[in-house]
């Protein structure tokens, strides 16, 4: 264990450096040598900082775990619909830093209880303020979808179960940040869940949210821009 923190204080160490180039705006780089319990204690909102249990404002915004069937179903737009790739996750950065998200995971029921995660953000992961982020199942998303950072389940589809499945989403030294319950809201919706209005309401059936449109991933319900 304590190898494995040493590999990932040196490839934190090692991202500093990448950072800065990456989130062209940052000027102010959250010390990291404390990757622990690495509190954003700056104040200038142009910082990057880890994903951890202290960094709010990592917004999960829409869940499409019930693709709808037929082609409109064909959420990454590949042209096939498939119940497993079509699948997506949406999550909205609303802090004022730039969040550095290599190394976390996501993962359903199945996986976290055997350990192994169905997606696991690459190193040189960073979502900027304002901005919005999409994991689909699999496929080859094809489109803008909001200029959002778009990724495929890394290592296994993430098959949400619709008759009920927990979505879990932890850091890279596997602290759960969020989870995302299917349960109350398993009725088979043939849409997606999103929140509204979007990234302050509870989640609703995004039909309802925005006059039948069935999902938006990686731009509100209107098809605009985060
Ligand atoms: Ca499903
Ligand atoms: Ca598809
Ligand atoms: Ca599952
Ligand atoms: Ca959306």
């Amino acid at each position: 264990m304590l190898s494995f923190l040493r590999g990932i204080h040196y490839i934190s160490l090692s991202i500093s450096f990448i950072t800065l180039f990456s989130c062209a705006k940052t000027n102010d780089v959250e010390p990291i040598a404390n990757i622990v319990n690495p509190v954003d204690t700056t104040n200038n909102d142009l910082d990057t900082v880890y994903l951890t249990e202290n960094i709010s404002g990592f917004i999960l915004n829409e869940v499409l775990y019930d693709p709808p069937s037929g082609i409109v179903g064909d959420a990454n737009n590949d042209g096939v619909r498939d119940p497993n790739e079509d699948e997506f996750v949406e999550f909205v950065n609303i802090s004022d830093s730039c969040i550095n998200l290599s190394g976390c995971k996501i993962f359903d029921t199945e996986n976290l209880n055997n350990g192994n995660a169905n997606h696991q953000f690459p190193d040189n992961t960073f979502l900027s303020s304002g901005k919005s982020l999409i994991v689909f199942g699999g496929g080859t998303p094809n489109g803008v979808f909001g200029n959002a950072l778009v990724f495929v389940s890394s290592n296994v589809v993430m098959n949400l179960n619709n008759s009920g499945d927990v979505m879990t989403l932890t850091d890279s030294l596997d602290n759960v940040i969020l989870t995302f319950d299917v349960e109350p809201l398993s009725n088979n919706p043939n849409e997606s869940y999103t929140r509204f209005p979007d990234l302050t309401g509870d989640f609703e059936q995004h039909a309802t949210a925005f006059a039948g449109v069935l999902f938006s991933p990686g731009t509100r319900i209107d098809g605009s821009t985060f």
